[in-house]
């Protein structure tokens, strides 16, 4: 991807336009903070959890990892967003179970090449020690033979063991290796006793039921990874171009589904994409006091073609996007060829991008659900595009 000729921007205007954010007006068009903020993600068990990591990786601890793995030689980790909210379900568990997480995910390219490690070293490589293999997603396409010597679970069977099992017993290996999709963190490990008993011993807030649903994914997010100088340029480069005038800044995202990668499945219909756009219009209408000085522009990002054309045909004067075709991280291209790094570096981009808008019209799914998550919102600041529902007495402020 190269910086310079990434996104397509339609006429830029001069207007005086001052942005309206997540936490409120803001006078510039500063990066958002997606920081993990204190009040939601609580302050203490970050420091006590990377000094235990430590702790075990320099061996003055009795050695105890718990290894999100996505290096199959058959690929099928699933997409991106599926992955994250594995791997953060997976984070989770290692820190109430005393163990050393680390990230080995090595397909289509190794993740450490996109975001690197921020406060434990996740890419400690992995010990050569007693270990035992758990699969825990449904199986597709994958052979018997490709399952050899995994603990194969399907993502129901998940379910009920995060429910109930005490994992201080059950992982007795100083290595757990682990493949999953499962985004247990928001669903069943709230009904575990033993786990959550320890949350909140260990004061691990966005676990408490009580939390925003998806702040457990910016919480982990934001303390496992460090967003590395070339993603930075590139999303600066989008910024500027978004927040330019201080202007305020709707993120889109519309995954139509697979058809496009080759496979038959439709999320979104042809026909029903439109309404997203139309959707945007209306939260600018009823959400922000929009009057003719001010302007607002969306970040779109889609998994299609298609849309982005639809876009820039229709909305010329407000669509930001990548001008790349996106490609699915664990689908191969329609040249068979795997995902090139500029590949990568889209989704990637997308997510964060999506991410700090001030608010977004979503997708049903895990990419956009992530990004909701990422970007610490709240269900005040997004809505899905077919639907279209949000309280429109709570009027965001702009000066
Ligand atoms: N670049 C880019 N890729 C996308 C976008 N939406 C979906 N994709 C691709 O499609 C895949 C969708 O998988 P996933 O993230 O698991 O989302 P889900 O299948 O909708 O739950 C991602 O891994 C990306 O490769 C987008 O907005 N931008
Ligand atoms: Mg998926």
């Amino acid at each position: 991807m190269t910086n310079a000729s990434l996104f397509t921007v339609a006429n830029k205007t001069n207007k005086t336009v001052e942005s309206v954010t997540k936490e409120g007006p803001q006078t510039t068009w500063q990066t958002q903070n997606l920081d993990g903020s204190p009040d939601v993600c609580g302050k203490e068990w970050q420091s006590r959890y990377r000094a235990l990591h430590q702790e075990i990786i320099n061996n003055k601890r009795e050695a105890k990892f718990l290894v999100y793995f996505c290096d199959l030689p058959f690929g099928a980790c699933f997409g991106y967003g599926d992955r994250i909210r594995g791997l953060i379900s997976l984070f989770y568990l290692a820190i109430l179970t005393d163990r050393a997480f680390l990230i080995h995910w090595k397909v289509p390219k190794p993740l450490e090449r996109f975001l690197t490690p921020k406060n434990i070293n996740w890419t400690f490589p992995i010990p050569l020690l007693e270990t035992r293999k758990h699969f825990w997603r449904n199986i597709y396409g994958q052979t018997k033979k490709d399952l050899d010597g995994w603990l194969v679970r399907n993502a129901s069977a998940v379910s009920s063991l995060v429910k109930k099992e005490n994992f201080s017993f059950y992982f007795d290996k100083p290595v757990e290796i682990v493949t999953s999709n499962v985004y247990f963190a928001a669903s069943a490990m709230q009904w575990n006793k033993y786990l959550m008993q320890r949350a909140r011993d260990m004061e691990i807030s966005p676990l408490f039921p009580d939390s925003r649903r998806h702040a457990k994914i910016g919480c982990a997010f934001d303390f496992l990874f460090e967003i590395p100088p070339r993603l930075q340029n590139a999303l600066q480069i989008t910024r500027k171009k978004l927040r330019e005038n201080s202007t305020f800044v709707i993120g889109i995202h519309i995954r139509l589904g697979d058809k496009q990668f080759g496979r038959n499945n439709t999320r979104v219909s042809e026909s029903d994409f439109p309404k997203y756009f139309l959707c945007a219009e209306k939260v600018e209408r009823k959400l922000f006091n929009l009057d003719g000085r001010k302007q607002a522009r969306w970040f779109l990002a889609t998994d299609s073609l298609l849309v982005k054309d639809y876009a820039r045909k229709h909305f010329a004067e407000k669509v930001i996007t990548d001008e790349n075709k996106p490609v699915h991280i664990d689908l191969p291209n329609e040249d068979k060829k795997p995902i090139s790094d500029e590949g990568m570096m889209g989704i990637l981009h997308d997510h964060l991008m999506l991410a700090e808008c001030d608010f977004l019209v979503v997708s049903p799914g895990s990419f956009s659900l992530t990004a909701v998550g990422v970007g610490m919102h709240s269900s005040k600041t997004h809505t899905f595009g077919e639907k279209c529902s949000f309280d429109s007495k709570k009027k965001m402020r702009s000066r």
